[in-house]
């Protein structure tokens, strides 16, 4: 595996948060997407060990696991049951609502929900019409709280798959931050080939870049709820941007 310092990593994307806002610690990802994808491989290259399977972590909802690593940074949710079917699916996305609304009430920074990753493969070189309806539902349910949604496509062996993919997925104009192609761990075309890992840098980069402003976000419009439940929210002459709302 391509020695992607990780550690270092999630620290940096926690300074350039910590720079903003004060006393966080722990950065929570939650980690989503259909079965088989490659949601534990990617855990497990972030926190460089076998933390991801089956029957690790702490249960926390019915599908969701929270997964640590003493002296990391990060505690990453991975979801559970995406092959069970629609039903399952939207219990999913309701147990995934419902964490980011419980962190939000405890105030405290550590406790939030920061980051949502939803992994593609690539390799399968399809998107399924019930993801991109998935996405669409967490998007419009997220709308409050705002937290940012990155898009990993998985098993990027294939550069070209991966952008093709990248571009169908960014005509469905989703609510996301970005769609990031990664290789999580090595992947042995045939013997004389293996397509290095890439990707997880870049993928928490942006983590790092897209939190400041979203979380700064999420706080003023929980501030805003919490002020004043029933007035309505009045916009500005922008329209969205958080200065216009709720003056
Ligand atoms: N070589 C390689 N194999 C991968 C990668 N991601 C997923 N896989 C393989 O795809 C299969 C499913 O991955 P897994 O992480 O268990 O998917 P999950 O169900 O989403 O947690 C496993 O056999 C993995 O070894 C990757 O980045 N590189
Ligand atoms: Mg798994």
């Amino acid at each position: 595996m391509a020695s992607v310092d990780t550690d270092k990593l999630a620290q940096d994307a926690i300074n350039a948060i910590a720079d903003k806002i004060k006393n966080l610690k722990t950065l929570n990802i939650i980690v989503a997407g259909k079965t088989g994808v490659g949601k534990s491989t990617l855990i497990n290259s972030v926190f460089q060990g076998d933390l991801a399977e089956t029957g690790m972590g702490k249960p926390v909802t019915d599908h969701m696991r929270k997964i640590t690593k003493k002296g990391v940074p990060l505690a990453i949710y991975d979801t559970r049951g995406f092959e069970l079917g629609k039903e399952v699916q939207a219990e999913v996305k309701h147990e995934v609502v419902d964490t980011i609304q419980k962190g939000l009430a405890t105030k405290d920074i550590n406790k939030t929900i920061h980051c949502i990753w939803y992994c593609i493969n690539t390799a399968s070189n399809r998107v399924e019409p019930e993801e991109i309806q998935w996405l669409r539902e967490l998007s419009r349910e997220n709308q409050i709280t705002q937290v940012p949604i990155i898009i990993v496509l998985t098993q990027s062996f294939s550069k070209k798959n991966a952008n093709a993919l990248r571009k169908m997925l960014l005509d469905e104009n989703l609510d996301v931050v970005q769609i990031i192609p990664v290789l999580a761990q090595d992947y042995e075309i045939d013997e004389d080939y293996v397509a290095k890992s890439y990707g997880l840098d870049v993928l928490i980069k942006v983590m790092g870049e897209a939190l400041p402003e979203e979380l700064m976000d999420t706080l003023q419009h929980v501030q805003i709820a919490s002020l004043d439940e029933k007035k309505t929210v009045r916009t500005g002459s922008c329209g969205d941007c958080s200065s216009c709302i709720g003056r």
